[in-house]
């Protein structure tokens, strides 16, 4: 039997949830099967994530265009991959990683890269007529995923007065995934319900979650325990999970609250930690110290190590040495997963498969700029994560995972 080659390699520049610039790419098999992914883009984005490039060409879109990333598929990188075995993911990743040739995939984009990488792998898939999440985690995979569903946004993903950045329930108790989908659903609009009652905004931030300006972050949670229960459930069925992303308050060994203009050290931000998980029922905080407060992370492990799940996501970026590095010195206890900051499907595989050998969970993530795209969703259920996150019940974007995983459910059962 012939070799199923790659045939075609096509860029386009699209538009993603937040109506900037982003990349798609679509590529065509020798048995005429295709595969079309769209790369996503964050805002709160860490300092050692693989490198999104962008035009920078100030007339078009802000300078936020991609047309060099998407120029780079159609020449280059359509060159290296035509007529290559498309069945080998990781010989294809290496290819565009070696094509590319820097530390960071600077010089094509992981943008670029990324969206041939998966575009690649659905191709296949397609050929192979398998769900995604079958081609990729083989027979084992089925594991739905847990979802954490941001309903509160703030920090940089909106423009209310709140600093954390995200907000999000995990149904806990419920034994499906749409049975928690639901829950989270009921509590969501509940949510909703008592902000307008009580005369606040009800428009929502990038994720989806709503957005309103509050007396203080910790009355972002009270609000959400009080939705919880007025929705009908209760703190042992529903756990809420928060990404402080204190990233983007690190300065000069500190921590300065943007939005309320609180300075704080990082002992002072733990205990403030503390405090919460006293007071609500939070079993899960990521990047509750920065991207490069190592010795704030011993410290923040060290403390609620044992009684939380601390996700790193600016600390890790998807990147094995960073995870590694983690691991060596005991910071943090789990991984936050997002594709494009490492760049190729295969290095995705690689972290997990290295966080999972050394018991640290890996939450499969959206980013706050998402698209159509639901490849993180077969993604969840091919590495048997167990836990997704990809924002509120709002806005298709964010929808269109949920939509995907209940699909998958679906399948699963037959
Ligand atoms: C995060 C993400 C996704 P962004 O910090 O975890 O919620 O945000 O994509 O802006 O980095
Ligand atoms: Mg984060």
């Amino acid at each position: 039997m012939e070799k199923l080659k790659i045939i075609g390699v096509y860029g386009y520049e699209v538009l993603d949830s937040r109506g900037n610039p982003t990349v798609a790419a679509k590529v065509v098999l020798s048995d005429k099967s295709s595969g079309f992914a769209i790369a996503p883009s964050g805002a709160s984005t860490g300092m050692f994530e693989a490198h999104e490039k962008r035009d920078g060409d100030k007339n078009r879109y802000f300078g936020k265009g991609v047309k060099g990333a998407v120029d780079s598929i159609n020449g280059e990188i359509a060159r290296t991959l035509t007529a290559c075995d498309c069945v080998n993911q990781r010989k294809i990743d290496e290819l565009l990683i070696n094509l590319d040739g820097t530390e960071n995939k600077s010089r094509l984009g992981a943008n670029a890269i990324l969206a041939v990488s998966l575009a690649v792998a659905k191709a296949v898939a397609n050929s192979k007529k398998m769900p995604l999440y079958r081609y990729i985690g083989g027979i084992n995979a089925g594991v739905l995923p847990r979802p954490m569903l941001n309903i509160l946004n703030g920090g940089a993903h909106a423009s209310n007065n709140i600093d954390i950045q995200e907000f999000m329930i995990i149904p806990y108790s419920a034994k499906t995934f749409s049975e928690g989908l639901r829950q989270c659903v009921e509590i969501y609009h509940t949510l909703g319900k008592i902000l307008k009652q009580s005369g606040k905004a009800t428009g929502v931030g990038d994720e989806g979650g709503f957005a309103p300006d509050l007396k203080s972050d910790e009355e972002a949670i009270a609000l959400i325990v009080k939705a919880i229960e007025e929705a009908g459930y209760t703190t042992n069925d529903i756990k809420i999970a928060l990404d402080v992303a204190s990233s983007e308050w690190y300065e000069n060994g500190e921590y300065l609250m943007p939005k309320r203009q609180q300075k704080m050290t990082a002992d002072e931000l733990i205990s403030y930690y503390e405090l919460l998980c006293e007071k609500y029922p939070i079993i899960s905080i990521e990047d509750g110290v920065a991207e490069e407060d190592w010795n704030g992370w011993k410290k923040l492990t060290k403390r609620l190590g044992n009684r939380l799940q601390l996700v790193g996501d600016d600390l890790f970026v998807t990147n094995y040495k960073r995870l590694q590095k983690g691991i060596n010195e005991c910071c943090g206890n789990s991984i936050l997963i997002k594709l494009n900051q490492i760049g190729t499907l295969t290095e995705t595989l690689d972290v997990i498969a290295l966080a999972k050998k050394h018991g640290y969970t890996a939450v499969i993530s959206h980013r706050s700029g998402e698209s159509e795209d639901t490849t993180i969703a077969d993604l969840a259920v091919a590495v048997n994560a167990g836990q997704i996150k990809t924002g509120a019940p709002c806005r298709s974007d964010r929808v269109a995972k949920y939509n995907r995983l209940l699909i998958i459910e679906n399948q699963l059962k037959k």
